[in-house]
């Protein structure tokens, strides 16, 4: 059964992808059986993470994206983490409504995730999807991520490439150049460009970039575009596709790829421990003792917490 499910997706049969991700986010057991088949075909695609402030034109961008790519033949796959606030639902709907336009396209798979809360806006699936698109064979795979910031950061080890999205006359924008971006962005992207303060923006990024050390021989370039217009993207898509052939020519491909496995796999290590320790803990008889004392101030949380740990996950030196 599961192999005819790979067979299939291997085949190109988009409507049992479709369900197998649909199964993955259900945390469908058999779902992760199938996976393991594509696992093992997966690893060529090209995967892009899009982070940058709220607003900044990240989902405007990646449907022009995924425009251009078509144009120069690629097969493309989308992840969209939709930010799981009621206030964005909006834009959300306006994000399916806009891709949607390349629905028709078989080459193009668009997949739209909530973020759940989880850490870095990046739900668990998403490493799951992001394989099943890789072993379809889609030249490129887009993740946009909800979020800047801390939560943003995190798509850097999910991607070979990341792009950094700004867009002028938004406050926070210095604010999120500061919050950490600086260190994961490999392209920095102003868009917004018909808009009259964004030579200002690329002027200041261009002077917060300056004096960081070029990361795998790739010197960061800052990229000018107008995604509602298109203007500019074809050129993003180049210098993507020109990043792609300096991480492979420096050997930095594997080294990433590498951390995007590690990445997935902290992810899942970190969500199992957790469940495993919330479910012990459900079971309150035997930690009455523990709580009783850490609420009569006769143990400290942390000593309890490195003892609990000693016990529960067996660890013999635990910090
Ligand atoms: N003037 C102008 N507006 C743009 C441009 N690019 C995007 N927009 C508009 O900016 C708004 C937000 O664009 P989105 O693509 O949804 O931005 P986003 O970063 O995906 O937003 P979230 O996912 O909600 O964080 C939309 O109304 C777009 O039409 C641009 O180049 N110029
Ligand atoms: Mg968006």
């Amino acid at each position: 059964m599961n192999s005819l499910i790979v067979r299939r997706i291997l085949g190109g049969d988009v409507g049992a992808a479709a369900r197998l991700m649909r199964d993955l986010d259900d945390e469908i057991p058999a779902a992760r059986a199938a996976l393991r088949g594509l696992y093992a075909r997966a690893g060529r695609a090209h995967v892009v993470g899009i982070t940058g402030s709220p607003g900044a034109g990240k989902s405007t961008l990646a449907d022009k994206l995924v425009e251009a790519a078509r144009r120069k033949g690629q097969t493309v796959g989308v992840v969209a983490v939709d930010p799981t606030s009621p206030i964005s639902g909006g834009a959300v709907l306006g994000d399916r409504i806009r891709m949607q336009r390349h629905a028709a396209d078989e080459k193009v798979f668009i997949r739209s995730l909530a973020a759940r809360g989880s850490v870095g806006g990046l739900s668990r699936s998403v490493f799951d999807t992001v394989t099943v698109l890789d072993a379809m064979g889609k030249d490129l795979i887009i993740l946009e991520t909800a979020g800047v910031g801390q939560d943003g950061i995190k798509v850097a080890g999910a991607a070979h490439t990341v792009l950094v999205v700004l867009s002028p006359g938004q406050g926070d924008d210095i604010q999120a150049i500061k919050a950490g971006v600086l260190e994961i962005g490999d392209i920095y992207v102003v868009n917004k460009c018909d808009h009259r303060y964004s030579e200002q923006l690329a002027r200041s990024l261009l002077l917060a970039l300056e004096g960081t050390a070029p990361r795998d021989g790739w010197t960061t370039p800052i990229i000018k575009t107008e995604a509602v217009s298109g203007k500019g993207t074809r050129e993003l898509l180049d210098v993507i596709g020109a990043h792609r052939s300096a991480l492979v020519s420096g050997r930095a491909w594997e080294r990433r790829s590498m951390n995007m496995a590690r990445t997935a796999f902290m992810e899942l290590l970190e969500t199992g421990a957790r469940e495993f320790i919330s479910g012990e803990l459900a079971r309150e008889k035997r930690w009455r003792r523990t709580f009783s004392d850490l609420a009569s101030r006769r143990a400290d949380p942390h000593s309890a917490a490195r003892s609990a740990l000693r016990k529960l996950l067996n660890i013999k030196a635990c910090k």
